[in-house]
């Protein structure tokens, strides 16, 4: 069954509403696509699954119509209608569909008044006058337009870690086990593992690289190829993403990982180090007056610099070279030391899972506890968990972990911090939770100083234990809201309350750069999942390889703590902690 959201069965049922409005078809057909996707947004159960075994009879609001198209598309990952729709439109009008802000009305005004059917089109008419005419086109959305396509500009050519990952390891195996060669890798911002690259870069030591690059240009997942020589290649995939192989021999294949590596920033520290020691370093090998040092791996050439092995994710110039020198390098945490995650939801709420399912695949993992913090009542458009339904769900959990050895769930809730900064429950209810995360998911535009109080204030709540995604960005999206992270991060060592490194593949918050201060200050992490089906507990590994890029350690993540030691340290009040 193809891998389809609940909100792609609502974005097309949108589209296609406006499609048909664009058309000028009859307002019953467009109101009805409107009204499903509404239907769809809103149902109770896993609707995705009900569509795909055409078992959707019955619900109010979704005629036989209506039915037959979202099984085709939850059955088969696309549907024959929409796509003739789309057929009917210049393709590049479906660029404004994804320009953050312009809703379906807005799009309609501008085909049908200003005849723009491109991005292109519409940043001109923002930057002239013609807009102005449109009623509900002001000032202010003009600006925002701009910025948002502005935006889409930046994020054109990146991708998320999360998004290319599965299909890189893919790649990544199919040419280590070519036979003809000996040794492979990903370098570049992948290996750094950077929460959003550009493009891939594949190494293999081969005794056949001409070999091995027609072999890569011959991928099946090739949409283009943007070069092909006898030692490099580069590919461009179907989902766009640009992918480029180098071929070396085996002896210079230590030397072209970790030039490939990057950071440039950390290559040029290196190499001027290399220099002061007479030596010359390239992607090929040490060249030079002095000795020229034996290198069979890449650690060899940090040795034979003076320096011990620099995880990748540390390659960013930000004093690893100098912590290097002096043996001062943070004992990395590793996925494995993680013993359990906070923040997940179940069909409680807006995940696709029971407890019962979480609680399994979390087993599976390894893992020895499972926090469920599903939302709470403010976030009624995920389903939020009113004071009734979260005193029930303590209930069943309690009674669930009877049934565990060597396991255990733990009753959290993620709770909303209102626009004020006062929590959706009372203290009494969060007091009776093992633990709670607070986040934001309403009112983002608060100007700074608001939003940094707003957070404080949560924070000051002894039954806060952890912020959630600190920021609310959405990589490659949205911008993150205006907060002094700073702030954020005194007021969190002060009060003791741990702040969430968000392992969701489009969140990655906090971000990487502020966790070595965050935890010289003390302050502690735990790394979340934000699992919202039992698939998702696998961005753990995301997970870690951020934490990693923070310089964390597993005395600063609470989750690498064993069950039995995590629960007295949430029976400590927040200021022995
Ligand atoms: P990105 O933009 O996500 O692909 O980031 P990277 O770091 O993967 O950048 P990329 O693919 O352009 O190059 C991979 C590595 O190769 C880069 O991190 C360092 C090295 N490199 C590439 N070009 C240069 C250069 O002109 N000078 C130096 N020193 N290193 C370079
Ligand atoms: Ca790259
Ligand atoms: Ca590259
Ligand atoms: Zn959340």
């Amino acid at each position: 069954m193809p891998d389809l959201s609940r909100d792609t069965l609502v974005s097309t049922l949108e589209e296609i509403a406006l499609l048909l409005e664009l058309k000028g078809e009859n307002p019953f057909k467009t109101r009805a696509y409107r009204k499903g996707a509404e239907i769809v947004q809103n149902f109770d159960g896993d609707i995705v699954a009900l569509a795909a075994a055409n078992d959707l009879k019955g619900i109010k609001g979704i005629g036989e119509a209506l039915q037959q198209k979202l099984h085709e598309l939850a059955s088969s990952g696309s549907l024959a209608y929409h796509e003739d729709l789309r057929a009917e439109f210049p393709p590049t009008l479906f660029e404004l569909f994804e320009v953050q802000g312009l809703g379906p009305k807005k799009i309609k005004a501008l085909y049908d008044q200003l005849k723009i059917s491109s991005v292109e089109e519409l940043k001109e008419a923002c930057q002239g006058q013609d807009i102005a005419k449109l009623s509900g086109f002001g000032k202010k959305t003009v600006e925002k337009i701009l910025s948002a396509i502005s935006n889409r500009e930046k994020f054109a050519d990146r991708f998320r870690l999360g998004e290319v990952a599965p299909l890189a390891e893919t790649l990544l195996a199919r040419l280590r086990d070519h036979p003809k060669v000996s040794r492979s890798a990903i370098a570049g911002s992948y290996r750094r593992s950077k929460e959003t690259l550009h493009d891939l870069d594949f190494l293999v030591a081969t005794t056949a690289s001409a070999e091995l690059t027609k072999f890569f240009t011959d991928f099946p997942e090739v949409h283009e190829v943007i070069a092909h020589g006898e030692t490099k290649a580069s590919i461009r995939l179907e989902n766009g993403l640009q992918c480029d192989l180098r071929a070396v021999s085996n002896p210079h294949f230590p030397f072209a990982l970790q030039y490939f590596t990057g950071s440039k920033e950390h290559n040029v520290e290196l190499r001027s180090l290399a220099l002061k020691k007479g030596l010359s370093l390239n992607e090929y090998d040490f060249t030079g007056d002095s000795e020229i040092p034996e290198v069979q791996e890449e650690a060899d050439i940090y040795r034979a610099l003076g320096l011990s092995w620099i995880a990748p994710e540390l390659r960013e110039n930000r004093g690893e070279i100098e912590a290097a020198k002096t043996g001062e390098l943070p004992k990395l945490i590793e996925l494995s030391q993680l013993k359990g995650t906070f923040h997940n939801h179940t069909t409680a709420s807006d995940g696709k899972n029971t407890l019962e399912e979480m609680a399994e695949a979390a087993r599976d993992h390894g893992l020895q506890y499972l926090g469920i913090a599903d939302h709470s009542k403010s976030s009624f458009q995920a389903n939020g968990l009113d004071e009734k339904r979260l005193s029930e769900q303590i209930v069943t959990i309690q009674k669930l972990n009877e049934s565990f050895q060597d396991f255990a769930l733990l009753s959290g809730s993620e709770v909303d911090i209102l626009k004020d900064g006062s929590l959706d429950f009372e203290d009494e209810l969060l007091g009776q939770l093992d633990y709670c995360v607070a986040s934001i998911h309403n009112v983002f535009n608060l100007p700074e100083k608001e939003m940094t109080t707003r957070l404080i204030r949560a924070m000051e709540n002894e039954h806060v234990t952890m912020l959630g995604h600190l920021t609310g960005r959405l990589l490659l999206r949205r911008d993150p809201y205006a907060v002094d992270i700073q702030k954020i991060i005194d007021c969190a060592a002060e009060t003791r309350t741990v702040i969430e490194l968000n392992c969701n593949p489009w969140r990655l918050d906090m971000d990487w750069r502020w966790w070595q201060r965050a935890r010289d200050q003390g302050v502690l992490c735990a790394i979340n999942p934000d699992a919202h089906a039992t698939e998702q507990l696998q961005f753990l590994a995301y997970g870690a390889r951020l934490a990693k890029k923070g310089w964390l350690e597993q005395g600063d993540v609470i989750n690498s703590l064993p069950l039995t030691e995590l629960q007295k340290w949430l029976a400590l009040p927040k200021s022995e902690r």
